[in-house]
């Protein structure tokens, strides 16, 4: 698909009410679409256990990660962070294999914003 994009004909600055616009067509650049990091809540994973992933993993400081394993043993997920395809599904591999070497049941997914 193409955009249509009005340009003044002139750059001094003034206004255009006077003066004839050109149309130009450029590519549009589609943005690459965003993933959702989120985490599950169980009753067996140990929540210090939760809480050291999201500041080993999603760089959250002690406080903030404590919060949010609390938000999700409430309410049952949260979402930890929202990354590129590339990035959550390190994400979600890296907590999932963290998880499993620990033998917590631990659950990790991603899902288009
Ligand atoms: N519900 C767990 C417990 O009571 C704690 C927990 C929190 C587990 C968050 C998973 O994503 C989770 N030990």
């Amino acid at each position: 698909m193409s955009q249509i994009i009005a340009m003044s004909d002139k750059d001094d600055g003034s206004d255009d009410s006077d003066v004839s616009v050109v149309l130009k067509t450029r590519p549009k650049t589609k943005k690459p679409p965003l993933y959702k990091v989120l985490i599950l809540n169980d009753d067996y994973t140990p929540m210090e256990f939760v809480v050291h992933v999201l500041e080993k993993f999603f760089g959250m400081s002690h406080q903030q990660s404590f919060e949010l394993m609390l938000t999700v043993h409430k309410k049952g997920m949260a979402v930890v962070g929202v990354y590129s395809h590339e990035i959550a599904e390190t994400k979600v591999t890296q907590v999932m294999d963290f998880a499993r070497r620990h033998q917590h049941p631990l659950q990790c997914t991603m899902e288009k914003e």
